[in-house]
């Protein structure tokens, strides 16, 4: 199923006078306070953000997974969805694989619909958290980390592996995500695994192609449940520097624990350059990968300032590589990811708004007041019409729910795969 321009367009013009009259009404009032509107809404369009091969089936918890039908069942379809969901939004130009749930038949073909559908191929995703079929060592103890030093080849080819296949497709980036660590105590030296996490990380690196970086995810808990060898960005930092120039951490909003400062470690590693990697979901209580903005909006905002404000000023710290790492249990997983694009779209549109030089010189006079409203001034602000304008300039849809739902697409995703399709994946 493929979105046709005139599709939108009919949906878009339902509502376009109503959008004019909103964007006017936003425009004015922001050209008025000095914000260069069109550069503004360069900036939304040029935002890309990656969707990962595996969100695109309705996802699952251990006790269960409840299909919306019609979900792809093999790497082509999931990046024909990509391509429904970037027609509507314009935001999700890139795809970020999982090796090896997501491996590549026909590397041409692959390419050429991704071309096609003007996606591109972000960081690619190693996998030692779960055994493969075959394989002749088990990560069942770690897989890095592991005491034996056969299990930590076999991850580390993998991770080499990875790589190969990532430079067939034109990314420029591995990410890392270790399971690694103990269910009780005793279970681990903490030394040597840190250790044998170093020196593996290491030979990986080594493999890495000049023009690639490697990005080290962290994460407090999760199989592992009394410790994780890499933890925190403390660890993923030191372990970067460790590497090198090429390696960075990368930050999940998922992996940190209740009420930790997640724009303050932003902050601090893009002043460092070592921010690397973005994964954006949304949570209550851990790695709930809820749909971004879904629970904590302001926090999202709060964490988009110190992302603009190091982008501008941090020339250090390299582009980053963004990517939506949600997918939920009860909605449609196509509506769940344009739902999340959106939140990302109006987090940042605010966190533009903000007056940087206003908010220096309140912060110079110890102005605690003056502060808290410049922040919040933009965060009240309604960006929508801004986001639509990017959007439909682009030719996307003024609403990408309204104009999935009424083009019908789950129904004819059905149509044309069936009912009984299973995702691969988590
Ligand atoms: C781990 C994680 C990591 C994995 C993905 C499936 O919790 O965030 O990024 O690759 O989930
Ligand atoms: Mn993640
Ligand atoms: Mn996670």
């Amino acid at each position: 199923m493929k979105i046709e321009q005139h599709h939108i367009q009919d949906s878009n013009n339902k509502n376009l006078k109503t959008h004019q009259d909103n964007f006017d009404f936003l425009s004015n009032n922001l050209t008025k306070k000095g914000v260069n509107v069109n550069t503004l809404i360069k900036k939304l369009q040029d935002f890309q953000v990656a969707i990962p091969s595996w969100a695109l089936g309705a996802g699952g918890t251990r006790f269960g997974r409840f299909s919306f039908y019609g979900e792809p069942s093999n790497l082509e379809q999931k990046i024909q969805d990509i391509g429904i969901i970037h027609s509507l939004t314009q935001t999700a130009g890139a795809v970020s694989l999982h090796i090896p749930w997501d491996i590549p038949e026909d590397y041409n073909a692959i390419k050429e619909l991704a071309g096609s559908l003007d996606i591109k191929f972000d960081a690619v995703n190693s996998n030692t958290f779960q055994d493969q079929a075959n394989a002749k060592e088990s990560y069942k103890y770690g897989s890095l980390s592991n005491t034996s030093e056969a299990v930590r080849q076999q991850a580390i080819q993998h991770n080499l592996d990875v790589i190969n296949i990532g430079n067939k497709l034109g990314s420029k980036s591995l990410t890392v995500w270790l399971a690694d660590g103990s269910c009780f105590p005793g279970q681990n030296n903490f030394q040597t695994a840190l250790q044998n996490t170093e020196n593996s990380l290491k030979d990986i690196y080594k493999g890495l192609p000049n023009d690639w970086s490697m990005l080290i995810e962290y994460k407090p808990y999760e199989p592992n449940f009394y410790s994780t060898v890499i933890q925190d960005w403390g660890t993923s930092f030191m372990l970067a520097n460790a590497c090198g120039d090429k390696a960075y951490s990368l930050v999940d909003l998922g992996h940190h624990l209740p009420n930790s400062n997640i724009e303050q470690i932003v902050s601090i590693l893009m002043s460092k350059g070592k921010l690397g990697g973005f994964h954006f979901n949304d949570s209550k209580y851990g790695d709930d990968d809820l749909t971004v903005g879904s629970i904590k909006p302001y926090a999202l905002f709060l964490i988009f300032n110190e992302l603009v404000y190091g982008m501008k000023n941090n020339p250090q710290n390299p582009d980053l590589a963004w990517m939506i790492d949600a997918s939920h249990n009860v909605k449609d997983p196509l509506e769940d990811l344009i739902q999340s694009l959106e939140a990302i779209q109006e987090a940042y549109a605010k966190a533009l708004l903000i007056d940087q030089d206003e908010l220096k010189s309140a912060q110079l006079n110890n102005d605690v007041v003056k502060c808290q409203e410049i922040l919040q001034d933009a965060y009240r602000t309604d960006v929508r019409p801004l986001l639509e304008k990017a959007r439909i300039e682009n030719g996307g849809a003024l609403s990408p729910i309204n104009a999935y739902r009424s083009l019908d697409v789950r129904n004819g995703l059905i149509k044309e795969r069936g009912k009984n399709t299973v995702a691969t994946g988590l």
